[in-house]
């Protein structure tokens, strides 16, 4: 039939089909966390917030309010492939990020999965390994399946400065020992690094990009005053959010930092319960 001939019905229906085609998606395996602030819940909130249709696949249940993790139970791995499995098989998925996987298997069967489907889409590696807080979140001795197992998939691992310290080794807590433990991470696991420094709690919360090219800077005003939870989750969704857009990394890490931002100055409170504000 023309297009000349189509009814409004059909018209607005094949509007309606290709906007809902173009809607990137994006998948996150992580952690649900209770409180909603970080985790799961975090992914799928900044998904949207960014028009990117979000996916998830739930490694573990942690029950926690901001600041205190209660209990956390693993989900069974075979499970935790299941879910990647079907929705690969279905979804165009564009880009994924891996948020708290609590244990070595987990890691290790989050990235078989990942090579067994053939996934060749960016891959963000948040290596959740404390809460905020230092509550420990990751089972010791999974630091190894990471940098064997899943890091050689990372498009970009996005370690905070606790993070980087665990994984080298040694303290990482100014500009200076940024720019080596930079490097050093790059070196070591062949990817591309952004170590986010918001926990020095200076004038300004710094990151520091480590790619091929000369390293480069994200910096924004550190908003004081706030409990944050899930800032690390949310800054690392949302820059998936903008690889599954298609943005360069520079681009998708710098339209990130923004959004994190705001959503920490425009922050939720209940007394001194404290949340990001996703939706603005
Ligand atoms: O913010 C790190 C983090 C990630 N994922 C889950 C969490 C937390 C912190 O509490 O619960 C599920």
């Amino acid at each position: 039939m023309s297009s000349k001939r189509k009814t409004n019905v059909e018209r607005s229906t094949s509007n309606a089909e290709s906007r809902i085609h173009s809607i990137p998606v994006a998948l996150s395996i992580a952690g649900s966390d209770s409180s909603a602030g970080a985790g799961i819940q975090a992914d799928l909130k900044t998904f949207s917030a960014l028009d990117v249709y979000g996916l998830s696949a739930v490694t573990c249940v942690v029950a926690e309010t901001p600041g205190k993790i209660f209990r956390i139970q693993p989900v069974d791995r075979e499970m935790v492939r299941a879910q990647i499995e079907v929705v690969a098989k279905s979804f165009p998925i564009a880009a994924v990020k891996t948020g708290l996987l609590c244990s070595a298997g987990i890691i290790s069967t989050v990235a078989r999965t990942i090579l067994d489907l053939g996934l060749r889409v960016p891959v963000v590696v948040d290596p959740v390994i404390t809460a905020t807080g230092g509550n420990p979140l990751l089972e010791p001795g999974a630091i190894e399946a990471y940098e064997k197992e899943l890091f050689p998939l990372a498009s970009l691992i996005t370690p905070n400065l606790d993070e980087a310290s665990q994984l080298l080794g040694g303290r990482v807590s100014d500009r200076k020992s940024m720019e080596h433990a930079g490097e050093e991470l790059k070196e070591k696991f062949k990817t591309s690094v952004l170590l986010t420094g918001g926990h020095l709690k200076g004038e300004n919360a710094l990151d520091l990009l480590f790619t091929d090219e000369p390293v480069v800077e994200f910096s924004a005003p550190f908003v004081r005053g706030v409990a944050t939870h899930g800032t690390g989750c949310t800054y690392s969704a949302a820059i998936t959010a903008g690889l599954a857009k298609g943005l360069s990394l520079q681009d998708a890490i710098r339209d990130a930092k923004r959004f994190v931002t705001s959503a920490i100055r425009n922050h939720h409170r209940w007394g001194q319960i404290h949340a990001l504000k996703h939706f603005v």
